[in-house]
């Protein structure tokens, strides 16, 4: 029998490449979308047929803020496996809409672990939370499991409480619960407003003629990138061992917001000259400013520096990623470059 899963955040980033391994690991792969005005399915729409043709993907109307609707859902579907993916991701924006944050991204854990107790599924079910460098927040890198957790947004502090939440289920249930602690992993799949997918939109755009300039807040915060379809991979492993645990999922090298700028650059053979210091910063092209800052891309707390320490995982699960930055540049960029030409078709 096909092993099933049940993924909420499915027209996410992270959602779209692990249905996408999922289905081709032969899994039925069960979706949770929420009812939005326009389309959010543009990620997995090249997988989701037609519900009247034989497929093994499904999507089911949910939300995480509703525990009713979790709770049906989960009863319907009958997971193998519940991969918990659904969030308000978005770090700055968390500071702008800390309480529904905190329903989604905090309590909405609960209410999937909650659901299982409730169904009496803790036998059935092995569950993948996602959490997030973002807990190590203002703590000393490198960052692994033994690593102090300090948040500093209420994104953050959000899914701490996922963190442990997850533990407890798992300690006081026997429920076989994971955390990976997953560090910034990027794709042409990334939504719009995170820096590294604004950053390759607004240069390609700029490069082809349709923008004129690009505003950043912080160039000199540093993060540990990977790419998606690797991390996706480690989520699937965390969930296949014998025993439940936590891992720290990460490419264990850093770089600053300016170095990805300039790798960007280089990939698109814009010669980027840099010119003063702090908020005047600006970045020059043919002697045309094409980027500067803006003050309103600035966190009320920032966090400087994520750089992880993967050795768990690369032991236990005997992951290792595919991708490195250049890489992960590379197919942002040409990816980003085809959706524009097409577009202007
Ligand atoms: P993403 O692209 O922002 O996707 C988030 C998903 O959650 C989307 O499918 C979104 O639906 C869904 N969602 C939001 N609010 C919901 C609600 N109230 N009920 C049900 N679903 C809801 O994030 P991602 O980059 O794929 O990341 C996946 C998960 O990993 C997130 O939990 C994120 O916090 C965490 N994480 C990400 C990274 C990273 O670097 N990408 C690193 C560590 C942890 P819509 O499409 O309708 O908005
Ligand atoms: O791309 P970001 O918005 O990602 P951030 O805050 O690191 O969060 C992402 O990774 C986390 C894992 O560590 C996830 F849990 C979370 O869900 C999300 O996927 O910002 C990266 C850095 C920050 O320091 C930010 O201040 O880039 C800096 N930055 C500079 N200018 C900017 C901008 N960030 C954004 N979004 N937009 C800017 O214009």
């Amino acid at each position: 029998m096909k092993k099933k899963a049940l993924i909420f955040g499915v027209t996410g980033q992270d959602g779209a490449y692990l249905s996408k391994l999922l289905l081709k690991k032969k899994y039925k792969v069960h979706g949770v979308k929420r009812r939005s005005s326009s389309l959010n399915t543009q990620r997995i729409d090249d997988f989701y047929l037609d519900p009247h043709q034989k497929t093994n993907f499904y999507l089911h109307y949910g939300d995480l803020s509703d525990s009713l609707s979790v709770l049906k859902i989960i009863e319907k579907v009958k997971p193998d496996e519940i991969y918990n993916l659904g969030a308000q991701s978005h770090v700055g924006v968390s500071f702008d809409v800390p309480e529904y944050t905190s329903n989604v991204t905090a309590l909405g854990t609960l209410r999937i672990l909650d659901s299982i107790r409730n169904l009496k599924m803790e036998k059935k079910v092995r569950y993948y939370q996602a959490g997030t460098s973002e807990m190590f927040g203002a703590s000393k890198p490198p960052q692994s499991e033994k690593t102090n957790f300090y948040p500093r947004s209420p994104y953050a502090a959000a899914k701490l409480y996922s963190h442990w939440i997850t533990i407890n289920y798992r300690e006081a249930y026997n429920i076989f619960a994971c955390n990976g602690i997953l560090f910034n992993h990027e794709s042409p799949l990334r939504g719009e407003t995170f820096v590294t997918r604004k950053i390759v939109i607004a240069l390609c755009k700029i490069l082809l003629g349709s923008s004129e300039k690009l505003y950043l807040g912080n160039l000199y915060s540093k993060r540990d990138w990977g790419h998606a379809e690797d991390y996706v991979l480690a989520m699937w492993k965390i969930l296949q061992k014998n025993k439940p645990s936590d891992y720290v999922i990460s490419s264990d090298k850093q770089y600053s917001v300016k170095y990805f700028v300039n790798l960007v650059c280089k990939e698109l053979g814009i010669k980027i000259v840099w010119k003063g210091i702090g908020i005047k910063e600006k970045g020059f092209w043919n002697k045309k400013n094409i980027i500067s800052i803006d003050r309103k891309y600035f966190r009320p707390t920032e966090v400087e520096s994520l750089l992880g320490n993967s050795k768990k995982a690369r032991k236990e699960l005997n992951w290792k990623p595919k991708h490195n930055i250049k890489s992960l540049v590379k197919d942002m960029v040409n990816s980003e470059i085809k959706n524009l030409k097409s577009s202007r078709i």
